[in-house]
């Protein structure tokens, strides 16, 4: 059974109502980056981090999947074991959609993470820097997220799989951020066959063997039936 490798970026999620980084209006034309995804903006203003996250854990958890969440889905129990989904994206609309083991390497909205003891627990609503890690008890609680300078997870099975790749395919995204843009070269040079399906042409498009473009509620299921 051929192997596909699907990357999701914050593209197949915007239909959902969710925010995207780099669009008019986007998550980075509001915040500095440096101050809200970085762990240097975190020790200076946990605060202003906390409130940047809770705002969009609230708006995550009132998203629902759209057709492309579901298609993708569907792909997956078609093809037991032989389609891997890795996203960027730290909203759990994949999962919502019935998609089982996502690998989420920028993290998750609805996980905490003890900064010091390294312990994990489900987010609530509202997180803030008082909270007490029920691990170590220590107030160094932070949100489950990759920030930027940070090590994405999973990198070690992710590169794997794309060694094993017939077939790469990045859905809503726009190419910027690494590792995750770099994942096209290493297909490709596993002898993968690549595919972008995004609104518009990404950073990396003169990467991809093929690419359609539009709206990922519309092509990702014609793209999947
Ligand atoms: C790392 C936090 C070392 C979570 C995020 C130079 C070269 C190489 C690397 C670097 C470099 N300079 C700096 C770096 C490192 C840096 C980086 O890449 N910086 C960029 C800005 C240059 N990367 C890192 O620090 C990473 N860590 O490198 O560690 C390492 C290296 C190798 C191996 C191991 C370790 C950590 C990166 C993770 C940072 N965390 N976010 C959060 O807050 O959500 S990144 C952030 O951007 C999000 O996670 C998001 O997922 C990600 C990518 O954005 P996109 O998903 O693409 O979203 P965007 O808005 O940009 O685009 C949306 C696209 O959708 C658009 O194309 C649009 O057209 C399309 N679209 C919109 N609507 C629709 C649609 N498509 C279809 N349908 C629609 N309706």
């Amino acid at each position: 059974m051929s192997k596909i490798v699907i990357l999701t970026g914050a593209g197949i999620s915007a239909e959902s109502g969710l925010g995207t980084f780099r669009d008019e209006g986007g998550l980075w034309a509001q915040h500095r980056i440096e101050d809200v995804a970085t762990p240097e903006g975190f020790a200076r203003n946990p605060d202003l981090v906390h409130q940047f996250y809770n705002a969009r854990r609230a708006q995550s958890r009132m998203a629902k999947p759209n057709p492309a969440h579901f298609a993708l889905a569907k792909l997956q129990k078609e093809h037991q074991g032989a389609v891997i989904l890795v996203t960027q994206n730290v909203d759990s609309l994949h999962e919502a959609a019935g998609a089982q083991n996502v690998m989420h390497m920028h993290g998750f909205l609805d996980g905490a993470l003890c900064a010091r003891c390294d312990a994990r627990w489900q987010a609530p609503l509202v997180m803030e820097k008082t909270m007490n890690c029920p691990t170590c008890n220590r107030q160094t609680t932070r949100p489950d997220i990759v920030w930027f300078g940070e090590m994405p997870y999973q990198m070690d099975e992710i590169y794997q799989h794309l060694s094993e790749a017939d077939l790469f395919v990045a859905i809503g995204t726009s190419g910027n951020v690494y590792p995750a843009a770099g994942f096209v070269q290493e297909a490709t040079a596993s002898g993968a066959d690549t595919l972008e399906l995004n609104l518009e042409p990404s950073a990396t498009i003169s990467e991809f063997a093929q690419a359609q473009f539009g709206k990922a509620s519309k092509i990702v299921p014609s793209w999947v039936e």
